[in-house]
């Protein structure tokens, strides 16, 4: 056979190996089986040049070392190819579509009831009040005994409590506070009169839930402690806080209630926005025409005695505004049960 023809041989069947090489594994041992040092097969045809008759050697060799040449160069760009061909892929796999439709950032607000407690807040602000804090985890001492609901007093089962399950000294103390009042004697602890402060904040209570009644409230307490204070400075105050957040074609009644820890007690309510007092079949009012946003009342001579002040000089009123009672009457909601089950449908109204 000539020379020639048997080198085209060979590199036909070296080609036609490595056009079907598809990745870098069948590429190295496509290099093996042609150009591996060892035994490659164009390495031995190129150590056969000494067995060739003599006269044939230079062409053979020569042929041999540009059959080598030319499958290096093929494997070279063969090996690109398959470079090329993964990058492309991955390119694919990872593509941006610019031409979607963007997304639309979610914009949120301000919870309605988080919104009636910030304009609460500023309406006392207006009036003089500054802002005080208290703990939702409070001891039994200050959400009772320091506000003169003792162990057996019949007013504790007004507020079912949740109780945390932490003994101290062998006994259950701690509890979410019930209501915001707690708040008075930690004022009073730390404060000397002129007093006029309101207390945010979320109160908890073992409650069967109704159109009215959660068992997650929220309230502002309020008190405010001096020489002179009286009930009318009381009844100015919520009356004005009234007509600052319902304006003033609103009508507000005063009851008289019982709370341990004034004297005397009331309760302070809006017309029914739903019924305005006629319907007796109300589910909002019950009936009544009326919706009690607070209990208020003159602080109790004996707070004024425990916090060290003489109550024949000093004395005070305090109240307790139940805020998502408030956001109800500016909305018209309804159900109070609304605020806290996250539906979006009735969040985005406000
Ligand atoms: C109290 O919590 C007293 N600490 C208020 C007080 C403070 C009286 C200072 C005197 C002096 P009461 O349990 O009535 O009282 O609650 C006060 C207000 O919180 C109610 O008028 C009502 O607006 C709101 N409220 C009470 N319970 C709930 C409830 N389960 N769900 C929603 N709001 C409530």
């Amino acid at each position: 056979m000539q020379v020639g023809a048997r080198f085209d041989e060979l590199r036909e069947q070296a080609l036609a190996e490595l056009a079907a090489c598809a990745d870098e594994r069948a590429l190295e041992a496509w290099r093996a089986a042609w150009l591996g040092r060892q035994d490659g097969r164009i390495t031995l045809l190129l150590r056969s040049v000494k067995d060739q008759p003599p006269d044939e050697r230079p062409a053979f060799g020569k042929a041999a070392n540009a059959l080598r040449a030319e499958l290096e160069d093929a494997l070279e760009a063969k090996r690109q190819e398959l470079k090329e061909r993964a990058l492309r892929e991955l390119a694919t796999l990872r593509a941006l579509d610019v031409t979607l439709p963007g997304r639309r950032p979610t914009r949120g607000t301000l919870h309605p009831v988080t919104q009636t407690l910030r304009d609460c807040i500023r309406a006392f602000e207006a009036m003089g009040f500054r802002v005080f804090e208290g703990p939702e985890v409070e001891w039994a001492y200050y959400n009772f005994d320091a506000v003169r609901i003792p162990e057996d007093h019949p007013a504790r089962d007004m507020w079912d409590t949740l109780w945390v399950d932490a003994l101290v000294d062998g006994e259950r103390k701690m509890l979410l506070r019930t209501h915001t009042s707690p708040n008075q004697i930690r004022v009073l602890e730390r404060h000397a009169p002129p007093i006029r402060v309101i207390v945010p904040g979320k109160c908890y209570r073992q409650e069967a839930t109704d159109a009215t009644h959660e068992w997650m409230l929220t309230q502002i307490e309020g008190l405010a402690v001096d020489e002179g204070v009286r009930m009318s400075d009381l009844k100015g105050v919520l009356y004005d806080f009234a007509r600052r957040i319902f304006g003033h074609d609103r009508r507000i009644i005063f009851h008289h209630s019982y709370f341990p820890f004034v004297e005397p007690g009331v309760e302070m309510a809006i017309d029914c926005f739903r019924c305005r007092g006629s319907g007796a079949e109300c589910p909002t009012c019950h009936g009544s025409g009326w919706i009690e946003i607070l209990g208020a009342g003159m602080v109790h001579p004996e707070i004024i005695a425990n916090a060290g002040l003489d109550p024949s000089r000093y004395t005070g009123f305090a109240f307790g505004l139940g805020i998502e009672r408030v956001a109800m009457l500016r909305w018209g909601i309804e159900d109070i049960r609304h605020f806290y089950q996250n539906d979006l449908r009735f969040l985005r109204q406000f």
